[in-house]
């Protein structure tokens, strides 16, 4: 009697489960248990670095001091917290026991709802999707889903919506705000990505998964004199700190960590036969790397009490000695130096990226410290001279040829002058293809796109961070409608949200979030609902009425460009801007002849005559 699935030759529109639930409404359901369950993720995720900015506060976990006070200060705003003649340490414990109760608050409204543009908040308002606590919306929604509760898909996908907006406006804000005040607001970067960036005469350790803590630990007790020294004398030239998945994002874009990519990665960090510990957390951790570890000398460890995995060593992560913690894992590993037998296999080649523009340093980089402002993308975008902005954001997966749709698209749309951000493994992706360096613009960005970006000294494709920094895009997008000059509201800007090679549940609720904070979002590959045809109507049509976004599953790439493309323009000329067109800003490239160049000389000196 459920959870139920309609499939094979049942799966049509009137095909019923043995209650006689509907396809449609097993369709829906099955959706909105996937956002509950994203949500979840990135919330729990939230609510750990909460813990975390508590006891830094409080002194109970000594190793994490507040590095952002500036940062602190904004949110203590925010939040309505007093800042005047306390202590960092005062503000940040009120700071973290507010956020805290979000999570369990069971009436109002989650409180960063107010950071949205207005008029959006009254659109939540007035569909009643505003969530009132995350916890609430995750429990609310398992119960809905529970066997004859909700028997309508609308009622369902509303609810879809409500629980994700707790995701992006609560859990991930947080966790992203948080990050940024205990281990500092991330500014630009440079360092390196892919599998070529494993040493062989150094201990590699891969800091894989998604909560930043103990990796940030790794990364400072990986330079204590005594490791080294230890890693020395069991004979390494050092020690080698590589990021893996949103975990890399995370001590790339604040230390420079270099990355060894996404999560379809993580196997080959293993085959490369180098690794000698891959530390994992939670999230998108594959079972099979400690299949794969087997047949090397690498050691997988566990390090979450919510992440166990057969086959693994498990060193349980305590903020209270968390330092300690960093140092047994390094440990193990330098230990494990010694053991290496088995030869793997990898390519050499590195790509250079620079990563870490949080929303801050967007605003910083285009007016500096006293006048840093989105006026100038607003009128970068008025003017025509940008198209529109799309993010790219999301995972892979097995059954798409891993990172040739994030690839192709990002490379599609810098020609065509559409500035990208991106995030989790999409930004892995574009890092890995070389793709996140200022050089990029001069090499593959529309003139327009690439005017902006050599006056401004960026990539055309600006790396945000890990998944729950997807809440960076929203205050992005809310920045540029405060801007003025692109409507009022989310929904009114030139903007688009592609997962292209999407496989986490928590793709979905951050494409959800995004549909209901106004935006188009593609996703490629498969669709969870393609079977029923009135919960993709709900996607497409209610949806866009009712909250100006819309979900669309698209698995060929080519439509993806297509549609993205007709959508920004679409919001254009509903804006009323300057018709956007290809290579009328910078000078086209052009492999000059001579008689192009006699041309020009004449042109200089007219009165001598060409000869
Ligand atoms: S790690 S959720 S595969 S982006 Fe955040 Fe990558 Fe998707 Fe996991």
């Amino acid at each position: 009697m459920g959870p139920c699935r309609l499939v094979g030759s049942k799966a049509e529109e009137k095909a019923t489960g043995v209650c006689g639930a509907t396809l449609p409404v097993v369709a829906a359901r099955n959706f909105l248990r996937k956002v509950a369950a994203g949500t979840a993720a990135h919330s729990d995720h939230a609510r750990d670095m909460a813990y975390t900015l508590l006891e830094a506060a409080t002194g109970e976990a000594p190793d994490f001091k507040i590095k952002d006070e500036i940062k602190l200060r904004k949110l203590a705003g925010i939040l309505d917290i007093s800042i005047d003649g306390r202590t960092k340490e005062d503000i940040a414990k009120e700071v973290a026991e507010k956020i805290i109760s979000q999570f369990g608050q069971q009436k109002g409204e989650v409180v960063f709802v107010k950071r949205a543009p207005g008029k959006r908040q009254e659109i939540w308002r007035k569909w009643g999707i505003v969530p009132r606590g995350v916890d609430r919306e995750i429990v609310e929604a398992m119960h809905r889903t529970n066997m004859g509760v909700d028997q309508e898909p609308e009622n369902l996908m509303t609810a879809a919506l409500r629980v994700s907006l707790a995701d992006g406006w609560a859990g991930s804000m947080f966790s992203t705000d948080i990050t940024d005040i205990l281990f500092g607001t991330p500014s630009p970067k440079r360092s390196e990505a892919s599998i070529g960036i494993m040493k062989e005469d150094e201990v590699n350790v891969v800091v894989h998964g998604h909560e930043p803590s103990l990796a940030e630990m790794m990364v400072e007790v990986s330079q204590e004199s005594d490791m080294l020294e230890y890693a020395r004398q069991k004979g390494a030239k050092g020690i080698n700190l590589v990021g893996m998945c949103c975990t890399a994002n995370e001590v790339l874009m604040r230390h420079g960590i270099p990355t060894a990519g996404g999560f379809l990665n993580q196997e080959l960090a293993v085959m490369t036969g180098l690794a000698e510990a891959i530390m994992v957390d939670v999230q998108c951790i594959m079972p099979a790397i400690a299949q794969a570890a087997k047949k090397f000398h690498t050691k997988v460890v566990t390090t979450s009490g919510k992440g166990k995995m057969i086959d693994a060593v498990h060193i349980q992560y305590d903020e209270h000695r968390a330092k300690e913690v960093a140092r047994e894992v390094l440990r193990l590993a330098i230990d494990n130096y010694a053991n290496r037998t088995t030869e793997g296999s990898r390519i050499h080649e590195t790509s250079p990226v620079i990563a870490g523009f949080s929303h801050e340093y967007i605003e910083y980089m285009q007016g500096g410290r006293f006048r840093a402002s989105f006026r100038p993308l607003n009128d970068a975008i008025i003017a025509g001279r940008i198209r529109g902005v799309v993010g790219i954001v999301g995972c892979n997966n097995p059954r798409i040829a891993q990172d040739s749709v994030h690839d192709y698209l990002a490379e599609e749309f810098v020609r065509n002058d559409v500035l990208v951000v991106s995030t989790g493994c999409g930004a892995a992706a574009c890092a890995k293809a070389g793709f996140m360096t200022p050089e990029t613009a001069l090499e593959m960005a529309g003139p327009g796109l690439r005017e902006v970006c050599e006056a401004i000294g960026v990539p055309p494709i600006l790396h945000l961070g890990s998944c729950v920094d997807n809440s960076r895009i929203l205050t992005v997008v809310t920045r540029m409608v405060e801007e003025g000059g692109l409507g009022d509201d989310i929904s009114d800007l030139p903007v688009v949200g592609i997962a292209p090679e999407w496989m986490s549940e928590k793709a979905l609720a951050i494409g959800c979030y995004f549909v209901a904070s106004g935006m188009y979002v593609i996703f490629g590959s498969e669709s969870p609902v393609e079977a029923s045809s009135q919960v993709k109507n709900i996607m497409m049509n209610q949806w866009e009425e009712r909250f100006g976004g819309k979900l669309e599953f698209i698995p060929e790439p080519e439509e993806i460009l297509k549609k993205t493309l007709e959508a920004i323009d679409g919001k254009r000329d509903r804006l009323k801007l300057r018709k956007y067109e290809p290579g009328r800003f910078g000078t086209e490239r052009k492999l000059m002849t001579m008689a192009d160049r006699r041309k020009l000389e004449a042109a200089a000196r007219p009165h001598e005559g060409v000869k």
